[in-house]
């Protein structure tokens, strides 16, 4: 896998750069001179590094060639572009790559995205409503990349979503999924430090008297099934697909009281 260095040095040019924070970093390796675009040989392996190389026109390149050549979105998400998340993840933990790196990386998983989620919502657009999710990312953090991917997945498969967008208070929650009669409330966290505003969403419910009626599902990369289980919550998912099981599951719990009458 080549790092934004590498990649640079093998075009062997002056690609476009941005700053942030007084640190310059390379945005796009196709703005180098005399870069060539073709379909690569390992076309997941090119949409990882689009994204370790925080290169937005490149994934989102790579993400309508995927499509034109009957790739599926969810494979092209799954295989492709979130591996490229991972390692400037492990990249960033062993501090290899920075803040402004992260961000840039972000953006190109969002312009990834943005070709890719018109398709995967096609799928669910002629189905009945499966149930209606609120959604969002929890109170002191702002990674919303995955939660996205849970709703567009989730729109997909025939719920209804409202995403309430990222660094949401636990009350917020609770009054949306009132106002909205919610089935589910989906919460995200990315922070070791956030995840225990997952607790102050159950709590907010439990104040708000909702939890006989709104089942509650959590998520993001350190939380795990054990945590759900202490905090209350009714179920935890890896990633996105298995939040879509989770969320049919939960609508099959709550509609078997009314098919046991
Ligand atoms: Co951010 N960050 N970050 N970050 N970030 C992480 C999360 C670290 C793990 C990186 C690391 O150190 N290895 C780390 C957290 C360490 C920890 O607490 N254990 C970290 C840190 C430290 C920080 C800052 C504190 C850095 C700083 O400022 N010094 C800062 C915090 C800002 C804040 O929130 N207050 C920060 C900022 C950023 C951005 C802004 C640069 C950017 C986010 C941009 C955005 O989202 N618009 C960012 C990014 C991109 C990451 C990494 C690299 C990728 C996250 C991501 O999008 N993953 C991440 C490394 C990593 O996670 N491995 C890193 C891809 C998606 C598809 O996966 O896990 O989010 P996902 O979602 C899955 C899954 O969890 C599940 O389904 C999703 C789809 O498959 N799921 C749910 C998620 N939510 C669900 C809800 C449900 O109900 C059900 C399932």
């Amino acid at each position: 896998m080549l790092d934004r260095s590498a990649a640079v040095a093998a075009a062997g040019g002056r690609p476009k750069r941005r700053r942030y924070m007084g640190v310059t970093w390379i945005t796009d390796t196709r703005s180098l001179p005399g870069f060539q675009w073709r379909m690569p040989e390992t076309s997941f392996h090119a949409m990882q590094e689009s994204i370790i190389n925080g290169a937005p026109e490149t994934a989102s390149a790579l993400a309508q060639e995927a499509l034109g050549a009957g790739i599926r979105p969810l494979d092209a998400i799954n295989e492709g572009f979130v591996p490229g998340m991972h390692a400037v993840g492990e990249q960033f933990a062993q501090g290899k790559m920075f803040l402004p790196d992260m961000m840039a990386s972000a953006e190109a998983m969002r312009a990834a995205m943005a070709v890719l989620e018109p398709e995967l919502k096609k799928i669910g657009a002629e189905r009945p409503i499966a149930g209606t999710v609120v959604l969002g990312t929890t109170k002191g953090d702002i990674h919303e990349i995955g939660k996205i991917l849970v709703g567009t997945l989730l729109t997909a498969h025939g719920f209804r979503v409202i995403d309430l967008g990222v660094d949401v208070p636990g009350e917020r929650f609770a009054t949306k999924a009132r106002d909205l009669k919610a089935d589910i409330v989906g919460v995200s966290a990315l922070l070791t430090t956030t995840m225990k505003n997952q607790r102050s969403v159950v709590e907010a419910l439990e104040r708000a008297g909702l939890r006989p009626t709104v089942k509650i599902m959590i998520g993001g990369a350190p939380v795990t099934r054990r945590w759900a289980e202490e905090i209350g919550a009714d179920g935890y998912a890896k990633d996105a697909m298995s939040a879509v099981n989770l969320a049919q599951e939960l609508m099959a719990q709550k509609a078997a009281p009314i098919a046991a009458t």
